[in-house]
């Protein structure tokens, strides 16, 4: 039962971080993936702990984008397995996505309990652990190189949250197209991948779905043009710009 009483003003904050911490009891979190978690927490306070007009316009792209893929590709790490392994299934069914869990601090055990839990929440196939379809991503000295050579190699737009800049660029370099979560606008992934969704990734997952399921019902041509609008350099300062403005009205108010 959560230590955590509700009427506590930031309770959902500290309920995010008891669900990583079961996460590490339970074999699926690096003990880097809780340093990881506290760097997003202290990036989604000064974002005002909530989805701001930015990310929901990064949501509308991505959506647009996973929607216009042949073969979309969620890639899973730890902190994801811990936070929403059930709308990573939830996404990865209504959009015809594979899943494929890709580790950094790789570690066949952590591995296998997180593709476990992912069956558990209704997704039987999960890539990444089957050595005879292993293959290598050129341009990464981490084990994220290794992937599946029917998921993540083949993929032509690939989800990649929580992730760092190295591999992002190696995808991007591979001609895939990369979204991302990631609370850190600065950061060499929210640089360097195609969109950038500037959320708690335990917010925007929901969010993504949801729009998924709305735009599923336009044509090819009305997705391209929303990728047309968008533009990822913008949204990053359109996010920067929403932390100015919180810490400015947050301080007027003390
Ligand atoms: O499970 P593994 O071995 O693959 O390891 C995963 C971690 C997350 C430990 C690894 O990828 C890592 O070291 O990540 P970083 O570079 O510390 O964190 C990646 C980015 O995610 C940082 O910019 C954080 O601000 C951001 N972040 C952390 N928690 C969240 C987040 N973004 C969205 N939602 C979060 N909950």
């Amino acid at each position: 039962m959560s230590l955590i009483p509700k009427s506590h003003p930031r309770a959902k904050s500290l309920l995010i971080r008891e669900k990583l911490v079961e996460g590490f009891d339970n074999g699926l979190v690096a003990k880097e993936g809780l340093l990881a978690q506290g760097r997003g927490e202290a990036f989604d306070y000064l974002l005002g702990e909530k989805t701001g007009k930015a990310a929901k316009s990064a949501i509308k792209a991505a959506a647009a984008q996973i929607l216009l893929a042949k073969l979309p590709v969620i890639s899973v790490n730890g902190n994801v397995a811990a936070l929403c392994p059930k709308e990573i299934v939830k996404l990865a069914k209504l959009t015809g996505a594979k899943v494929e869990v890709n580790l950094f601090y790789s570690n066949q055990k952590r591995k296998n309990n997180i593709v476990k839990t992912i069956k558990k929440n209704g997704f039987s196939e999960v890539l990444g652990t089957n050595s005879a379809s292993k293959t290598t991503l050129k341009g990464i000295d981490s084990a994220r190189r290794i992937v599946d050579k029917n998921g993540i190699f083949a993929a032509d737009v690939v989800v990649v949250p929580l992730e760092d800049g190295d591999r992002t660029l190696a995808l991007r370099k591979a001609g895939k197209k990369i979204i991302t979560f990631d609370l850190n606008p600065l950061s060499r992934t929210s640089q360097t991948a195609h969109i950038t969704i500037v959320d708690n990734v335990t917010r925007g997952m929901d969010l993504l779905i949801k729009e998924c399921k709305k735009l599923s019902k336009k044509n090819k041509k009305s997705l391209e043009k929303i990728l047309e609008n968008f533009d990822n350099r913008k949204n990053l300062s359109e996010n920067i710009n929403e932390i100015k403005n919180n810490l400015t009205k947050r301080l007027r108010i003390a």
